[in-house]
């Protein structure tokens, strides 16, 4: 791309009634949020649902526009069932030995523990890999920049659309998190990032009864 290869920017909205009502919607809903561990195993997400939401994160932000991201979405039932038995097996050494007291007494509101059936009862996990850097048609190494940041913005913009779709998940980071590469087989450059499993909530689903900070605390306007 040369440096003058640039074209006009057309804003989304056909006119600032139409944003007005759409951030209204939107305010409204995606504040709805929550994290969850429950979901409905009889409802099914289709295919193209989950290709419209990966879209959607990759159309996020990157340094220097790498896309240093890969998706995989996992819906095939003995590959969830290898990605539950591998991470509760780490799950239950954190639980048991990693996490120390503390970190332990600070996730007693959300009541988790080793167990993670989620991992199956979702219809879709969606993993997400960052690529530390990429290779390039001659198989030499070329670099990738603020992979942390990219990918973390990418991951915002998917549980956005995740939620905006109607359906529920979670950030599930299960550590360490090296057998999603295996079960996954995904090349040396990529690291797991984040697990969410994806899914209509359960009927009976429950979260925890937690608050949100004040906009006074998290924010100054000067
Ligand atoms: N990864 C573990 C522990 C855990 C850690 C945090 I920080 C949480 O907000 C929730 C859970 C688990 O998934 O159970």
């Amino acid at each position: 791309m040369k440096e003058d290869d640039h074209i006009p920017y057309t804003p989304w909205p056909k006119s600032n009634i139409e944003a007005q009502s759409i951030f209204v919607s939107f305010s409204e809903s995606i504040v709805t949020r929550r994290s969850m561990r429950f979901y409905d195993v009889a409802k099914g997400v289709d295919r193209e649902t989950i290709e419209k939401i990966i879209r959607i994160a990759s159309s996020a932000p990157s340094g220097a526009n790498k896309q240093p991201w890969h998706f995989v979405a996992v819906q095939d039932p003995e590959v969830k069932r290898q990605i539950r038995e591998a991470a509760e097996k780490e799950e239950k050494v954190f639980y048991k030995d990693r996490a120390g007291e503390k970190w332990l007494k600070d996730l007693e509101p959300f009541a988790t523990n080793w167990q993670k059936p989620f991992l199956e009862e979702a219809p879709w996990l969606i993993v997400v890999f960052r690529q530390n850097y990429d290779i390039d048609a001659l198989g030499v190494k070329t670099k990738n920049y603020y992979v942390q940041e990219s990918v973390g913005i990418a991951c915002g913009f998917l549980i956005a659309s995740i939620h905006m779709a109607g359906l529920a998940t979670l950030t599930h980071t299960p550590s360490p998190m090296g057998f999603l590469s295996k079960i996954l087989g995904r090349p040396e450059n990529e690291k797991p990032f984040l697990l969410l499993p994806v899914g209509h909530p359960a009927t009976d689903g429950t979260v925890p009864n937690i608050q949100r900070k004040n906009l006074d605390e998290i924010s100054d306007f000067i």
